[in-house]
């Protein structure tokens, strides 16, 4: 409810959304209305228009699509360089996606307690590249943000998230829900640790939810695997990479794909350093899917 009161709900089971298939047709962050029956049962009637969403692909071949969250003001990415990795090519599928939906995203680098030098570097480097591109980056330790003196330096994270609607996202294990609980100051909901075999996370959290803070809202959201993205049109790719759609004006065809074409200022660009490989990289990799097919 507005008061911030939680309200059990029922949902008819042929209640469909029009024109998005998708396997959840009420989705955190959803404003409804609810009719209270004689029998005292809550049934929601009604789903107001969203103003942005971000969507997921059930299943590579699947046709449905999940509906990761509804009406969001921010999608803050939580990454971390290792324990576990988020790969490059994840985190830039992920910030097309939010492109492709005009969500705005931030980059969360945490774990920074965790990691040695070098790693630290590569951080830094990311954060860089990220910034370059137009994202704002921030690193953090949410465990030590537990610690109150840690905390008071951190004003920076704490405003990013005032009177926003603020989506949390990654990979397993990254800390998302370690962030929440930070956030409140109080545990909010459970966290996992990583597997000690495989450096990974253990899908801990397991449905999406939303927590009220004195000024802002936050969606903890179960950790993801591969990332389905949308159905992109193979021209459309690029538009969703804003470092590769600056330079694209200078491409010699307007419909340059930005592959084996002549006078392609991208690859240009890419030769000279202007653009990262593994940008680029994951450029490619999203286009390869339009190709095949895959999540048609
Ligand atoms: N050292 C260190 N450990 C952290 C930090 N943030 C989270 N962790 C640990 O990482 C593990 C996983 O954290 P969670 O918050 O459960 O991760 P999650 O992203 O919510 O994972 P899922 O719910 O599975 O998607 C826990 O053991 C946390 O204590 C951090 O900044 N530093
Ligand atoms: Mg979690
Ligand atoms: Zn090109």
């Amino acid at each position: 409810m507005d008061d911030g009161t939680n309200v059990e709900c029922h949902i008819k089971g042929n209640f469909r959304i029009r024109g998005i298939r998708s396997t959840n047709p009420v989705a955190v962050g959803d404003f409804v209305e609810v009719q209270t029956l004689a029998d005292g049962t809550n049934w929601i009637t009604e789903i107001e228009d969203r103003k942005n969403y971000i969507i997921r692909k059930s299943t590579n071949l699947s046709k449905e699509s999940h509906i990761l969250a509804a009406n969001i003001d921010q999608v803050a990415l939580i990454v971390t360089v290792n324990h576990p990795v988020t790969s490059t090519t994840f985190i830039d599928r992920f910030l097309a996606t939010c492109e492709a939906y005009r969500v705005r995203a931030i980059i969360i680098f945490n774990k920074i307690d965790l990691l040695t030098d070098e790693e630290n570097e590569q951080v830094e480097e990311l954060r860089a590249l990220y910034e370059s591109i137009g994202y704002k980056t921030i690193e953090i330790s949410a465990i030590s943000l537990q610690n109150t003196e840690y905390r008071a330096q951190n004003t920076d994270l704490l405003t990013l998230f005032a009177g926003k609607t603020t989506l949390l996202s990654g990979n397993s294990g990254v800390g998302k829900s370690t962030l929440l609980n930070a956030l409140f100051g109080k545990e909010m909901t459970r966290t996992g640790k990583i597997s000690d075999a495989h450096d990974k996370g253990m899908h801990t959290t397991t449905f999406s939810e939303m927590y009220f803070l004195d000024d802002g809202r936050i969606i903890d959201t179960p950790g993801i695997k591969g990332f389905g993205t949308i159905d992109f049109e193979r021209e459309e790719v690029g538009h969703y990479f804003r470092d590769i759609f600056r330079v694209s004006r200078d491409c010699r065809f307007g419909n340059c794909t930005h592959t084996n074409e002549p006078g392609c200022a991208v690859k240009e660009a890419v030769v000279r350093g202007e653009i990262a490989v593994s940008r680029y990289e994951s450029y490619l990799s999203l286009l390869g899917d339009c190709e095949e097919g895959k999540y048609r």
